[in-house]
C-alpha cells in the first residue's frame, strides 16, 4: 500500500502546531510540519516530531491492564475491566456516597474536548467529592486573579505580540516552553519581530533561561514578583504616569490599588526583589510612556507563595497604564466555539463555591488543590478520598511532595488511570485503560486556544485508527455511566439544554462530545447558526479546510465591557482577597538559615513535563538532569562542577548533579522537573530515572498559595550539601551516574 499524507496538528503544548502525518497500513511513519499552515507555516519542534516515537512506542499500553495479587499487571478484555470497575464504583458510591470519589485530571486532558467534557459530566452525575488536576500545578492562579478582575476565570488577556512595542515578561520562557497561555506557533519569530521594530523585551526571570539570554534579562530573586510588580505600579502612580482615561473607563477600584502600592515604593523592596531602586524607577517609566506595552506572566509568576496576587498585579499593571484591549497591549481571549463562554453562563467555572475538606481551599472550577490528595486519601471520616480516577496524569511526579502520595495510593479502594503507559502513578492502580494518542482520535481546540493574536480554527481528524485496543477516553466514562444505569445528560450545565437532547435522543441522535462541539460552533460568534448565517462556519467547511481557517487577523479589541461579567463591565481592582493578600506579604525571605537556598524549577526542550522521556529521539545525546548552581553557593557548599550533590528541603532530599554557573544568581538553584522515573512501563525512561525535584515541594495546607491552593513549586527553601564519597547504592544519583 502506498503511504499516505494526512493533515494534522500537534497537541501536546500550547501552539498546536501544524503536522503531516505520513501513514501507510494504518500505522504512522513520520511527522513533519505543515508548510500549509497558516500560523505555525512550516515549523514544529523536536517534541512534536519524535511524537512518532511516542505513537508506535513498544512500550504502550495497547490493552486493558488489571493488577494482580502480586502487583503485577495482566491483559484483560474491556468488558471485564468496565464491568468490574462498575461494580466496584458503585460499592463506593453506596457505601460512602459521592463524596468519596474523585478524578485528577493530567495535563494532556486539556488537549482533547471529548474526554474533558464527558469525564467532567460523569462526575457531576456521580456527585463526586474530589476534583483535582494540574491546574493547581500551573495556572489556577491565574484563573482566580481573572475570576477576581474580570469577573470570568477563564477570560485571560494575552501579549498582541505582532503590534506590541514593549513586552515585559515575568516568569516564561517561550523559547523553550513556546508559549503558554498564549497561542503563537512561531513565537520566536514573534519575539524577533518586536525588536525588529524598536521595541524591546524585557524578561524578568531567576535564571539567565534562553529566552532572557536572547533579551533584556532582569534578573530577579525566586518568588519575589509581587513586591516588583507592587513597586512597578508604585512609580506609575508616583509620577503621575496613569492613563486616567483608560482607568475611569474601563475599571473600578483605583484608589484602593494606589492606596496598596503606596507602601511598597522600590527603595523599600530592592532587598526581597534583588533588583535596585533606579532600575526599577526607569523600567516603570519606560513601560508607562512606550507607544504600546504589555506584561504577560505564566508558571514562574504563577508557581510561587503569591501566584494569584502576582496574577493579579500584571493585569493590573496593563489596565493602569491603558495596554488592556487594545492593540498592541494584552488582549481579551476571544471563543470561536464558545465551550467557556457556556461554562461561565452555567455556573462550571466556579470559584469559592465550596471548600476542601484538609484545609479549606476553595475550589477553583470544581477541583481542590492537588497537593492535598494525599491527605485526603489517609485522614479518616466523611468524605475520605477512597476511588480515583488519573486521566492524563502523572500525580506522583508532578505534586508536590511525592512521597507522601506514592505511600497514599495503595491505600484506595479503586485507582482507575486512562493514559498511554504505566506510569509513576498508576503502577498503583487497579486498572490501567490504554487511551487514545492525538493522532488517534478528532479534535477541536480548546483551553488557550483563544490566547492567540489571530482568530484561527483548525479541526483535526483521526490519522490513523487507534492501536491495539486503545479507546477514546470519553467513551470509558459513557461505558461505565450505562453500566451503572446513569445518564450523563441529566446533569450540570447540560440540564438546560436537556429537553433538546432527549427530542435528539428520541430522534436516533444520540449526544456524543463530537456532536456537542459541532452544536457549539454552529451556534457561536463565526458559526453558520444552522444555515441563518451565510458563510459561517460548520463542520464540512472545516474539513474543506483541513490546515484550518484564519477568521480575523487580528484578535478582537474594545470588548472588555462585553467580556467582563462585573456589574458595569468594569475591571475590578480592589477586591477584598487581593488586600488581605497583600498584607499577607511580609518582608522576611522565605529562605532560613537552615534552607538559604531558593528551589525553582527547568523545563527542557526536550522534555514534555513528565512524559517524553522513553522517546529514543529526545533522550539521544547522554542527556543528563542537572540542576545548576551559582559559584558562591557552590563554594560555601563545597561542591563542584559536574559531581553529585544533595538538596534538602523540609519535605525531603534528593541528590543529582551540578552544574556550577553563573546563569543563576546567588541564593537560587535550578533543577528540571518531570524526573525521577521509576518502574513504570517505560524502560527506557526508567534506564535514564533522573530524580523528583517534588521529593522537596511541600503539600501541607500551609504552604499552599492562599487564594487558589496552588502548590508552591518555585522558591522552594533548600540547602545544598557536598556528597562525599561517591552516591550510596540505591539513591537516584546512581542510577544518573550509569546512564
Ligand atoms: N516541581 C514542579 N512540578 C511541576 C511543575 C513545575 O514547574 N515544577 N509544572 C507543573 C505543570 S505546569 C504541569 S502541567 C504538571 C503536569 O502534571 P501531569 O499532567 O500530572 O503530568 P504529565 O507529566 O504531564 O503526565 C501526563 C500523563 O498523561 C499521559 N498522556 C499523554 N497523552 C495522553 C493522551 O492523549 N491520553 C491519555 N489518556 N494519556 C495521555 C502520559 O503518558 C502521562 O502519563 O506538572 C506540574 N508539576
Ligand atoms: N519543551 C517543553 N515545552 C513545554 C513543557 C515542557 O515540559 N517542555 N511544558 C508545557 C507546560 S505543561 C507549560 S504549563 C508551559 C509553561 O510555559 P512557561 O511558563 O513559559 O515555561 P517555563 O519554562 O516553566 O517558564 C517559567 C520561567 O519562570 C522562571 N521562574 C521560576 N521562578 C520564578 C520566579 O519566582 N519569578 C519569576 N519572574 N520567574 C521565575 C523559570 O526560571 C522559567 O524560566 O510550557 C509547556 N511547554
Ligand atoms: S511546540 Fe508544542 S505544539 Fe508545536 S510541535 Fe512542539 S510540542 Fe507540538
Ligand atoms: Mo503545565
Amino acid at each position: 500500500m502506498t503511504a499516505e499524507q494526512r493533515v494534522t496538528y500537534c497537541r501536546i503544548c500550547e501552539p498546536l502546531c501544524g503536522l503531516i502525518a505520513t501513514v501507510e497500513d494504518g500505522r504512522l511513519q513520520s511527522l513533519r510540519p505543515d508548510k500549509d499552515h497558516p500560523l505555525s507555516q512550516g515549523r514544529a519542534c523536536p517534541k512534536g516530531i519524535a511524537f512518532t516515537d511516542v505513537q508506535n512506542d513498544p512500550d504502550r499500553v495497547l490493552a486493558p491492564l488489571r493488577r494482580q495479587p502480586d502487583g503485577s499487571f495482566a491483559e484483560v478484555s474491556w468488558d471485564v475491566a468496565l464491568s468490574d470497575i462498575a461494580n466496584r464504583l458503585q460499592n463506593v458510591l453506596d457505601s460512602h456516597g459521592g463524596g468519596a470519589v474523585g478524578e485528577y485530571l493530567g495535563n494532556p486532558a486539556a488537549f482533547g474536548y471529548a474526554a474533558s467534557l464527558w469525564s467532567g459530566l460523569f462526575m457531576k452525575r456521580i456527585g463526586a467529592g474530589h476534583l483535582y488536576s494540574a491546574g493547581s500545578q500551573d495556572i489556577n492562579s491565574r484563573y482566580v486573579a481573572s475570576r477576581l478582575l474580570y469577573g470570568a476565570a477563564t477570560q485571560i488577556p494575552f501579549p498582541d505580540l505582532p503590534r506590541t512595542d514593549f513586552l515585559f515578561m515575568l516568569g516564561a520562557n517561550p523559547l523553550v516552553s513556546h508559549g503558554s497561555a498564549l497561542r503563537v506557533p512561531r513565537v520566536r519569530d514573534d519575539l524577533a519581530g518586536i525588536v525588529k521594530r524598536g521595541g524591546r523585551v524585557v524578561v524578568v526571570d531567576p535564571r539567565r533561561t534562553e529566552t532572557a539570554a536572547a533579551y533584556e534579562h532582569l534578573p530577579v530573586r525566586p518568588d519575589s514578583d509581587a513586591w516588583l510588580m507592587l513597586s512597578l505600579l508604585h512609580v506609575v502612580f508616583a509620577d503621575g504616569l496613569e492613563d486616567r482615561a483608560a482607568i475611569a473607563a474601563q475599571a473600578t477600584g483605583i484608589a484602593t490599588l494606589r492606596e496598596l502600592c503606596a507602601a511598597f515604593p522600590p527603595e523599600k523592596t530592592a532587598a526581597r526583589t534583588g533588583i535596585d531602586a533606579p532600575t526599577v524607577r526607569t523600567l516603570a517609566r519606560d513601560f508607562a510612556t512606550a507607544r504600546t506595552a504589555v506584561a504577560y506572566g505564566r508558571t514562574g509568576a504563577c508557581l510561587g507563595h503569591h501566584g494569584t496576587l502576582v496574577s493579579f498585579l500584571i493585569d493590573a499593571l496593563n489596565v493602569v497604564t491603558g495596554n488592556l484591549d487594545r492593540p498592541g497591549g494584552a488582549l481579551m481571549s476571544h471563543q470561536v466555539i464558545p465551550v467557556e463562554d457556556f461554562g461561565e453562563r452555567s455556573g462550571a467555572f466556579s470559584y469559592n463555591t465550596k471548600t476542601s475538606r484538609i484545609g479549606g481551599f476553595p475550589d477553583v472550577f470544581g477541583t481542590f488543590p492537588a497537593a492535598l490528595i494525599a491527605d485526603e486519601i489517609t485522614t479518616t471520616g466523611t468524605g475520605q478520598l477512597r476511588a480515583l480516577f488519573v486521566f492524563a496524569g502523572n500525580p506522583v511526579l508532578s505534586v508536590p511532595n511525592s512521597a507522601a502520595l506514592e505511600a497514599a495510593l495503595p491505600r484506595l479502594d479503586l485507582l482507575v488511570s486512562l493514559d498511554l503507559y504505566v506510569n509513576e502513578t498508576n503502577r498503583y492502580a487497579d486498572y490501567i485503560l490504554p487511551g487514545t494518542t492525538f493522532l488517534e482520535r478528532d479534535d477541536m481546540p480548546m483551553a488557550f486556544a483563544g490566547c492567540c493574536p489571530t482568530v484561527f480554527l483548525q479541526a483535526a481528524e483521526p490519522v490513523v485508527a487507534p492501536y491495539g485496543q486503545a479507546r477514546p477516553e470519553w467513551e470509558v466514562f459513557e461505558e461505565l455511566a450505562a453500566r451503572m444505569g446513569l445518564s450523563l445528560l441529566a446533569t450540570g450545565p447540560l440540564e438546560r439544554l436537556n429537553p433538546v437532547l432527549h427530542r435528539l435522543e428520541r430522534l436516533g441522535l444520540k449526544m456524543t462530545p463530537q456532536r456537542m462541539m459541532n452544536m457549539l460552533l454552529r451556534i457561536g460568534p463565526y458559526g453558520d447558526r444552522f444555515g441563518l448565517r451565510r458563510g459561517g462556519l460548520n463542520p464540512g467547511k472545516l474539513r474543506e479546510h483541513p490546515h484550518g481557517i484564519v477568521l480575523a487577523d487580528h484578535a478582537p479589541h474594545g470588548v472588555l465591557a462585553d467580556v467582563v461579567a462585573h456589574k458595569g463591565g468594569k475591571v475590578c481592582l480592589d477586591p477584598a482577597e487581593i488586600r488581605t493578600e497583600t498584607g499577607r506579604l511580609g518582608s522576611a525571605p522565605s529562605t532560613s538559615a537552615q534552607f538559604p537556598l531558593s528551589a525553582i524549577g527547568i523545563r527542557e526542550l526536550r522534555s514534555q513535563n513528565s512524559w517524553m522521556h522513553n522517546s529514543p529521539t529526545l533522550m539521544k545525546g547522554n542527556r543528563r538532569q542537572r540542576a545548576r548552581i551559582n559559584p558562591a553557593d557552590a563554594e560555601a557548599a563545597g561542591v563542584t562542577d559536574g559531581s553529585v550533590a544533595r538538596v534538602v528541603s523540609a519535605t525531603g532530599a534528593i541528590e543529582l548533579e551540578v552544574t556550577v554557573t553563573d546563569e543563576v544568581g546567588a541564593g537560587t538553584i535550578a533543577i528540571p522537573q518531570g524526573w525521577g522515573h521509576r518502574g513504570g512501563g517505560w524502560r527506557l525512561a526508567n534506564a535514564n530515572p533522573g530524580v523528583n525535584v517534588n521529593e522537596l515541594t511541600s503539600s501541607r495546607p500551609e504552604d499552599l498559595e492562599a487564594l487558589a491552593g496552588m502548590s508552591v513549586l518555585n522558591g522552594v527553601a533548600v540547602r545544598l550539601e557536598a556528597v562525599t564519597p561517591a552516591p550510596t547504592a540505591g539513591a537516584g544519583a546512581t542510577d544518573l551516574a550509569t546512564t
